[in-house]
C-alpha cells in the first residue's frame, strides 16, 4: 500500500518536472490561443457584470461564480475543437457575442430593476417598452457597453493568428476528437470543484430561482440564465398538456358551486378602508405564552381580545411560504403542485381581493421594505391588482435600522405612516397590505430584539427567611428562545403601529386584518425541550421520567396555527368582539371578508366561515386536511380524532377525495389560466347571442 502511494507520488513529481522541462503550459497556451481568449473574455465579462452591478464585499471575494463561469465556458468551448481549425473562429465568435449580449442586457436591466433579466418577462411587452425607452435615454452608460470588448478582443486575436498562418495546420478527425474530450474532462473537473463549494442554501435558492441576485452571485450569470430559461419554459410546457381534461373538470366543479347565504355579517364593513397586516412567521401559540409573568406578544393578544379573533386558523403554504400565503389570502386558491404561483405563474388571471376591491372604487396598494423582486412580487402584484407597490426603494434603509433580513418592522411602520396619510387624503376608500419582515428565520439577530428574557426566574426563601432570585437558563440561547424574542420584537412593532395609526386618525374608518403567514419552522425537538424542561439539571427530562410528556407529531402539526384577527377601534364590547373556534384556513379569508365588504369571487375554494360554520374543512397542499373533528395525515394514512368521536372510513375517504379534488382544481385554474379562458368563452357566447338577437 505504502509502496503504491510512493509510486503515485513519484509519478506526479515526474509529471510536474516534464511540464516544467518541456514548457508544456507555454506550448498549450500557444496552440490554443483562440480557445483561451474565448474563455478569458467570457469569464471576464461575467465577472465584470457582477462587480459593476452588485457592490457587495461578499461578491468581490467569491470564487464560486468564477469557477461556475469557467466550467460553462470551457464546456461550450470544448465543442469548438470538433471543427476544423479554420472554422473555429466563427463558432467562438458566435458564442462570445451571445454571451456578451447576455451580460449587456442584464447590466441594463439591473440599472432599472436592481435585478437580473428573465426570459419569462418577454411576454410582458409593456416592460420591454419601458426598458426600451430607458435604454435610449441611458445608452451612453459605459458600464453597459464594456462587454463588447470581449468579441473585439477575440476578433483582434483572430486577425493576428490569421497573419501567422495559425489556421493552416491540418488536424485529423481523431486529433480533434481527442482535444474535445480532454477539454470536456477539464470542464467537468472544474464543474465538480464548483459543485462541492455549494451550500444547501445555494442549492435551494437555485431551484427556486426567484432570488436572482443571489443566484448570479453564487452561480454566475451564464448558469443563472440557463436555469432561468428552464424555469420559465417549464410552466409553459406543463400547460400544453391536459388542457381539455382540466377545462372539463373545472366547468363541472364550478357548475355546482353557489354563493353562500347572506348572514348577519353581510356588508357590515362595506365602504370601509382595509389595512391588512402580513405578520411574518407569527404563530398562534405565542398568544398564550408568558415568560416570568410577561406575555410574549401582549399587543397581539390585546388586539385579539378587542376584535374578532379566529383561534383555530391554519396557513396553507407550500414551498412558496410567504408568497403562497399571499396567494391564498388574496385569491382563495391553493399553492401550485410544482413551482410557485408567484414565480412560475405570475402572468395568469386572478380573481383577487385587490382586483375586486379596485372594481368597487378602492385604491389598492402593498407595502414591504424588502426588494420588489423578492418572491417576484413586482410582477405578480400587477396581476393581483395592486395599483401601487411601495418596496425597499421607497424606504430609507439605514444600517442602524436593519434587523434580520432588512429594514426593521418598527422603522418600516414609522416610514409608512406618511405614505398612508397621503393615500388617505387622496383616496376615498383604500385597501392596503403591509408585509412585516423582522420576525424571519433564522431569528439570529438577537441583539436587536430588545431585552425580553426567555429564562425561568424563581424567588426562593432561604432558611434565614431572606429571599433570593434563582435564574434557570431555560430557552436562552436556543432557537425557540430566539424566535420568541424575535416575535416579541415584532409584537412591539405592531403595538407602535397601532399607536401611530391612532395618532394620525387612520383608524377611524378602517378595518385592520392581521394574519400570521406561516409557522416559524422551528423543529419539534425545540418544543419538546420547552414543555419538558428539567430546571435542576438544565436539560430535557429523560424520556422515562414519569413527568415527561412527549410533544408528539400531531401536537406539532396542529401547533402550526397562526393568528387571524379582524379588528376595528370600536369593536370592543360589541357583538363583533368574539372568538371564533371553528377550524378555518387561509382560503376562507377571501369568502369571509367578501361577505363583510360586499365582493364575491366565483372561483374561491374556501368558504365564508359564518356560512359553513362547524362543517368546514381545511385542505393543505400536502393532501393533509383538518376539520373540527379530525386531523388527517395523508402521507402516513393516519388520523387523529380531535373530539373523541367515532370516525368512519367513509368520512375519511370522502374528505380525502374532496382534498384531492380541490388541490387539482386549484392547480389547473392557475397552470391552465382557466379564469381567463372561461372569461374569454363567456365573452364569445355573449357576442354570439348578441348576433343572434340582431343587437
Ligand atoms: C420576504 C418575506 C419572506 O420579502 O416575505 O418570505 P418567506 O421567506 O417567509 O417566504
Ligand atoms: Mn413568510
Amino acid at each position: 500500500m505504502k509502496k503504491k502511494i510512493k509510486n503515485k507520488k513519484e509519478q506526479l513529481v515526474q509529471l510536474f518536472k516534464r511540464i516544467k522541462q518541456d514548457h508544456l503550459i507555454k506550448k498549450y497556451m500557444k496552440n490554443n490561443v483562440l480557445f483561451l481568449t474565448f474563455v478569458f473574455t467570457c469569464v471576464l465579462n461575467s465577472t465584470l457584470l457582477r462587480f459593476l452591478s452588485m457592490h457587495l464585499i461578499e461578491n468581490y471575494l467569491s470564487i464560486k461564480p468564477i469557477l461556475a463561469d469557467t466550467a460553462v465556458i470551457v464546456l461550450i468551448g470544448a465543442f469548438g475543437y470538433l471543427l476544423k481549425p479554420k472554422n473555429r473562429f466563427s463558432y467562438y465568435l458566435t458564442f462570445d457575442i451571445i454571451l456578451s449580449l447576455i451580460c449587456m442586457i442584464n447590466s441594463i436591466y439591473y440599472t432599472f430593476y436592481t435585478s437580473f433579466a428573465s426570459v419569462s418577462m418577454l411576454s410582458l411587452t409593456q416592460y420591454i417598452a419601458s426598458v426600451g425607452d430607458a435604454v435610449v435615454e441611458n445608452v451612453l452608460q459605459i458600464k453597459d457597453i464594456v462587454y463588447i470588448f470581449g468579441p473585439i478582443l477575440l476578433i483582434a486575436v483572430h486577425i493576428k493568428l490569421k497573419r501567422k498562418n495559425y489556421y493552416h495546420k491540418v488536424e485529423l478527425k481523431s486529433e480533434r476528437k481527442r482535444k474535445t474530450l480532454k477539454t470536456l474532462i477539464a470542464g467537468a473537473v472544474i464543474a465538480v470543484l464548483f459543485t462541492i463549494t455549494l451550500s444547501p442554501l445555494d442549492i435551494s435558492r437555485f431551484v427556486k430561482q426567484w432570488n436572482r441576485e443571489y443566484v448570479v452571485m453564487k452561480f454566475g450569470i451564464y448558469i443563472y440564465q440557463l436555469n432561468d430559461i428552464v424555469t420559465s419554459v417549464q410552466p409553459k410546457i406543463n400547460s400544453l398538456f391536459g388542457y381539455d381534461k382540466a377545462l372539463k373538470e373545472f366547468k363541472e366543479y364550478y357548475k355546482d358551486v353557489k354563493k353562500g347565504e347572506s348572514n348577519q355579517y353581510t356588508n357590515i364593513f362595506a365602504g370601509k378602508n382595509v389595512l391588512v397586516i402580513h405578520a411574518e412567521s407569527m404563530q398562534n401559540n405565542l398568544l398564550d405564552m408568558k415568560f416570568n409573568g410577561k406575555d410574549v406578544v401582549p399587543n397581539l393578544k390585546r388586539i385579539a381580545n378587542e376584535g374578532m379573533y379566529f383561534s383555530n386558523f391554519y396557513p396553507q403554504v407550500s414551498v412558496g411560504t410567504s408568497s403562497d400565503s399571499e396567494l391564498t389570502f388574496t385569491t382563495s386558491l391553493l399553492p401550485t403542485q410544482s413551482g410557485t404561483a408567484f414565480v412560475s405563474y405570475f402572468d395568469r388571471t386572478y380573481n383577487s381581493i385587490p382586483n375586486l376591491m379596485a372594481d368597487k372604487g378602492y385604491f389598492t396598494f402593498s407595502m414591504h421594505a424588502n426588494t420588489a423582486d423578492f418572491w417576484n412580487r413586482r410582477n405578480m402584484y400587477e396581476h393581483l391588482g395592486y395599483e401601487k407597490f411601495y418596496s425597499k426603494a421607497d424606504y430609507e434603509v439605514k444600517e442602524e435600522n436593519i434587523v434580520g433580513l432588512g429594514l426593521s418592522d418598527k422603522e418600516f411602520f414609522k416610514q409608512s405612516i406618511p405614505k398612508l396619510q397621503d393615500i388617505n387624503e387622496k383616496h376615498n376608500k383604500w385597501y392596503g397590505l403591509m408585509i412585516m419582515l423582522s420576525n424571519h428565520t433564522p431569528f439570529s439577530d438577537v441583539e436587536h430584539y430588545g431585552d425580553y428574557e426567555v429564562n425561568m426566574k424563581e424567588t426562593v426563601t432561604k432558611e434565614d427567611g431572606t429571599t433570593e432570585e434563582v435564574v434557570y437558563p431555560y430557552l436562552e440561547g436556543r432557537k425557540l428562545g430566539n424566535y420568541i424574542k424575535s416575535a416579541h420584537y415584532a409584537d412591539e412593532a405592531l403595538g407602535e403601529l397601532f399607536e401611530l395609526l391612532e395618532q394620525s386618525n387612520l383608524l377611524d374608518n378602517t378595518v385592520v386584518v392581521i394574519y400570521g403567514d406561516h409557522d416559524a419552522r422551528i423543529s419539534r425537538k425545540e418544543y419538546d425541550y420547552m414543555y419538558n424542561y428539567d430546571k435542576e439539571k438544565d436539560k430535557k427530562l429523560d424520556s422515562d421520567d414519569p413527568n415527561y410528556k412527549e410533544y408528539d407529531s400531531y401536537q406539532y402539526e396542529l401547533g402550526r396555527k397562526v393568528p387571524f384577527i379582524i379588528w376595528t377601534k370600536d369593536m370592543k364590547g360589541t357583538d363583533l368582539n368574539m372568538k371564533v373556534t371553528n377550524v378555518m384556513g387561509m382560503y376562507d379569508v377571501m369568502p369571509t371578508l367578501g361577505n363583510m365588504f360586499g365582493f364575491y369571487n366565483k372561483y374561491q375554494l374556501g368558504h365564508d366561515i359564518f356560512d359553513i360554520k362547524s362543517n368546514n374543512i381545511v385542505v393543505f397542499p400536502t393532501g393533509n386536511w383538518v376539520t373540527n373533528k379530525i386531523y388527517y395525515n395523508s402521507q402516513k394514512g393516519e388520523y387523529l380524532s380531535l373530539d373523541n368521536s367515532a370516525i368512519s372510513e367513509e368520512e375519511i375517504n370522502k374528505n380525502s377525495e374532496y382534498a384531492t379534488k380541490l388541490l387539482n382544481i386549484s392547480n389547473d385554474v392557475i397552470v391552465y389560466d382557466l379564469i381567463a379562458k372561461s372569461q374569454e368563452e363567456k365573452d364569445i357566447l355573449t357576442y354570439q347571442e348578441g348576433v343572434q338577437d340582431g343587437s
